[in-house]
């Protein structure tokens, strides 16, 4: 079975629809606590490992993109859990290891690859993204998801109901990355990297809609089935 390396922050659990929805395709969780760790133990974790996804959770550090200011309502930031994640995004694309990135996630693999981010999302559009007190597993927005790209070809369609829990948003994608889906307001909802074996990143939470929405149940068979080791 395969074995998925999952960084959580080190003061608290990994929440269990993430564990439900890699479990339920067959996958082993090997939880990662994101505390400051030498880069060798790193790659020591993801040898270990067939792939790596990374989480939701609270906002990068701006410094982490050079940038100086940081809006007021940057909230959440853990220096250890960025370091960690960061480091671990850059060298799973660098092994080309299955990588998946959820929310928080996406920004992390933006950042990791030299991108930056929207710092506050309700200055930007009037779409609300950030979903405060809505049911998880109820889709918030559309997005639109582009042709040819392998997340249309894992859902079949080129067009999806997504939820949206987010308070940032990529702003400049990196170099090496893919826009994938954009919401109606036009801002990036996923990325991935065509070259490698299973990059992908998106802006919702899959995990929250494995149960009701059969398109984000293929997004986890596609990965675990990446990180078994087959072609898409
Ligand atoms: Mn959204």
């Amino acid at each position: 079975m395969p074995r998925i390396l999952v960084p959580i922050p080190a003061k608290s659990d990994l929440k269990e629809s993430y564990r439900h929805s890699l479990e339920s395709c067959g996958a082993v969780l090997q939880l990662l606590r994101a505390e400051l760790t030498p880069l060798d133990v790193l790659r020591e974790a993801l040898d270990a490992c067939d792939g790596v996804m990374l989480t939701g959770g609270g906002d990068v550090n701006p410094k982490r993109y050079s940038e100086d200011y940081v809006h007021p309502e940057v909230y959440g930031v853990d220096e250890d859990r960025d370091h960690v994640e960061i480091e671990l995004a850059k060298l799973a694309v660098a092994a080309d290891k299955p990588l998946f990135a959820i929310c928080r996630g996406v920004q992390v693999l933006n950042v990791a690859l030299g991108g930056t981010l929207h710092q506050h999302l309700p200055e930007l559009t009037p779409i609300e993204h950030r979903g405060h007190n809505r049911p998880r597993q109820e889709p918030a927005h559309e997005v639109q998801i582009e042709p040819g790209t392998r997340l249309a070809q894992i859902i079949g369609t080129d067009r999806a109901e997504v939820n949206s829990f987010h308070h940032q948003a990529i702003d400049a994608v990196a170099h090496g990355l893919c826009v994938a889906a954009r919401a109606p307001d036009g801002l990036v909802e996923a990325v991935e990297m065509p070259h490698k074996r299973f990059v992908l990143g998106v802006q919702w939470h899959p995990e929250d809609m494995f149960d009701s929405s059969p398109p984000m149940r293929c997004l986890f068979e596609a990965f675990v089935k990446a990180c078994a080791g087959e072609r898409l």
